[in-house]
């Protein structure tokens, strides 16, 4: 056992003051200890929104190198570590190597250390004390917690350039609220984005979103988004439309909007080089791209083939990328999805040549074992290579520092683009913005979806672990690609997805080119899956309710269930159930053919079998173990005891749930 928890605080403690507005929940946050170190020389990333002072010495409890870059300590047998966001394995990070560094890798696989977002928010959770580390860096950084020493966690730095910001407080709720006063309050999504959200990479045209329009509402599918992908620009040119496939987007932003439905456009970084496209000629004339060494801009083919990234680390730059938005707004589009940022690089000429010149040289010789593994190495390291982003620099606002340094800020300062000027553009208008790569921070200016998983039912699972991890390091506006985006999906994972999907904020199933069509249109039970999205719109007046007040008492909407029952052992282990707001708990089914499920309470409970909003039984649980049935059309949600849950009568658009209208079920 560590002797007397975790972060003993004996150094200099600057205190923030912290008054509670939750005073409802009688959460007793008077005031969190939050204490800098600084090594190195760190970037500027404005991850930070309050300005700590810097205090002399290392972080009690922990070893710091700074000749080898680690910052190292012991952890007991029974510490939790939480934390890192969205990344692969378990709410419980221990066990396995991290690393942050954004990446366009769709295999997100057990065996990865990185997803396309870094956030270095760690919570070491030793029951009678809490602490949270955070590692301002946004170059590449290890996380090894007890991988490589099943009881040492240790940091390693590529430079150790960091800020590191150290949180205690009693429990883990009380260093994420210490974290998001740190880094800033999450942004809230207009209400219209609770509602359920269609999208296909494969639309082409207006005619194809109308299509799906006409699908749902032929059967009484409640839906408020359907989201336009990459086809629907000219040429991959972003802020631009296929004047054939889209020749009046106004008037069809407008057809769609008098139906209710907003349809939101994919948003890449890359610029497409064209001499007499507008938007690339200004930012070349500005000098808006990043560059090389050399001060030639860098060259790099995504999808619109060679292209130049805007430097959204330049104060200027980003507002002018930022400014184009205006070109959708002002057709009444209000809402955003932001690919491609890690950023994604398909190949430059540079790494090109180099492959080139390898196959050339195994060309010259006969093909042996080893010479064919050369080979195909070759050809695996031509997209998003490490090289490449050594390769150019950004201006920071005067200051010219390699990509390689500050990577995890690219899609950060993306989000701000777009958050910026929104605010400027458009004040007082709600604007849906998500992004696919991201750092902190950026959950000021939009959410994040979590890229390209598959339809496989290990995703399921890996999405239900990975949304409290995404809400303690204030990404509230989440959710995955539901049904799953590569391979082919089946109607029952469709199914078990959709009653997860249901309790997270962003709720939009999605799909890549070439996989089974997956609209709910496409199934054969339609009918329970209308009720299982009627029961999402029943459910909006709790779940925005519990999101809006997550997010402005700087708290979570999905915990894990050991956030909240605090003494209680068992719960410290289970990854599978989590509190949705403060009055539920839910235990999706995540295996194929199950037809029920484990579930463990620490109370009694009500626990309610829902069919639909109107056709539900309910039974009180004991608390302790129970094996309970639920059938492929059955979501189960269970109660707390002095709560209740409100329901709405459905809509078939969230703007017309009538929120006054609620039954309540009593836990
Ligand atoms: O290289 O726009 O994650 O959601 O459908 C693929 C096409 C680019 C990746 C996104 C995915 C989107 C796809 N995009």
């Amino acid at each position: 056992m560590n002797n007397g928890g975790i972060c003993d605080i004996l150094k200099t403690i600057y205190t923030v003051a912290m008054t509670s507005s939750d005073t409802e929940k009688g959460r007793t946050m008077s005031e969190t200890n939050i204490i800098r170190y600084r090594y190195g020389n760190p970037i500027k990333t404005d991850a930070t929104v309050i300005d700590i002072p810097v205090t002399q010495g290392d972080p009690s409890g922990w070893t710091v190198s700074t000749a080898d870059r680690t910052m190292t300590r012991t952890m007991s047998p029974d510490t939790i570590v939480y934390g890192l966001g969205e990344t692969v394995r378990g709410i419980n990070k221990r066990g396995w190597l991290y690393t942050s560094y954004n990446a366009d890798d769709p295999h997100h696989e057990e065996g990865k250390h990185s997803l396309y977002a870094s956030q270095n928010l760690l919570i070491l959770d030793d029951i009678k004390s809490c602490c949270g580390l955070f590692v301002d860096d946004p170059g590449r950084v290890n996380f090894d917690i007890g991988y490589t020493d099943i009881d040492t966690l240790t940091i390693s730095f590529e430079d150790m350039d960091a800020d590191i910001y150290v949180m205690t407080g009693k429990t883990p709720d009380e260093i994420v609220t210490a974290f998001r006063r740190l880094t800033g309050s999450s942004y809230i999504p207009p209400k219209w984005a609770f509602g359920y959200g269609q999208s296909r990479w494969g639309y082409k045209s207006d005619d194809d979103i109308r299509e799906v329009a006409r699908r749902y509402a032929e059967l009484n599918i409640p839906i408020d988004m359907i989201y336009m992908d990459i086809d629907y620009m000219d040429n991959y040119k972003v802020f631009t439309l296929d004047p054939e496939r889209f020749p009046d987007l106004p008037g069809f932003v407008s057809e769609m909007k008098s139906q209710g439905i907003h349809v939101i456009p994919n948003t890449d970084p890359g610029v497409k080089i064209e001499p007499g496209y507008d938007i690339y000629e200004e930012g070349l004339e500005k000098g808006y791209y990043c560059k090389k060494k050399d001060g030639e801009e860098l060259t790099a083919a995504v999808w619109p083939g060679k292209v130049h990234f805007p430097d959204f680390l330049n104060s200027e730059a980003r507002k002018w990328f930022g400014d184009k938005y205006r070109i959708m707004t002002d057709a009444d589009i209000d809402g955003f999805w932001n690919d491609m940022n890690e950023p994604a690089i398909f190949y430059t000429e540079e790494t090109l040549s180099r492959v080139y010149a390898g196959l050339d040289e195994l060309r010259s010789t006969e093909m042996d074992i080893w010479g064919f593994f050369k080979f195909k190495e070759l050809l695996d390291s031509i997209d998003n290579n490490p090289e490449d982003y050594r390769r150019f620099y950004h201006d920071m606002d005067g200051t010219l520092v390699n990509h390689n340094r500050v990577h995890n800020l690219y899609s950060f300062n993306m989000t701000r683009a777009a958050g910026e000027a929104f605010a400027r553009n458009n004040p007082g208008q709600e604007i849906l913005l998500f992004s696919r790569a991201s750092y902190t921070g950026a959950h000021r200016y939009g959410g994040v979806w979590t890229g390209d998983n598959m339809s496989w039912w290990s995703h399921l699972l890996l999405n239900i672990k990975q949304m409290p991890s995404l809400n303690m390091t204030g990404f509230l506006y989440s959710g995955a690609d539901t049904g799953g985006f590569g391979a082919d999906t089946t109607e029952d994972l469709m199914m078990r997805w959709v009653e997860f999907s249901m309790f997270t904020p962003l709720f939009r199933n999605h799909s890549a080119l070439g996989t089974r069509e997956q609209e709910l249109y496409r199934f054969k039970r339609t009918d329970d899956f209308r009720h299982l999205i009627e029961l999402r719109y029943a459910l909006i007046p709790y779940i925005y309710g519990e999101f809006v007040r997550a997010a402005r008492n700087d708290g979570m909407y999905i915990r894990p269930m050991a956030f909240v029952y605090r003494d209680n052992e068992r719960f410290r282990s289970i990854e599978d159930q989590l509190m949705v707001g403060d009055s539920i708990m839910i235990a999706p089914v995540y295996e194929q053919n199950a037809v029920g499920r484990y579930v463990y309470l620490a109370e009694d409970m009500r626990m309610i079998r829902f069919r639909s909003f109107d056709d539900y039984d309910e039974e009180v649980l004991k608390a302790g173990d129970h094996y309970v049935p639920v059938a492929l059309n059955e979501v189960l949600i269970f109660i707390r005891p002095g709560h209740r849950l409100p329901l709405a009568k459905p809509a078939l658009r969230v703007g017309d749930i009538d929120f006054e209208d609620l039954t309540y079920i009593e836990g």
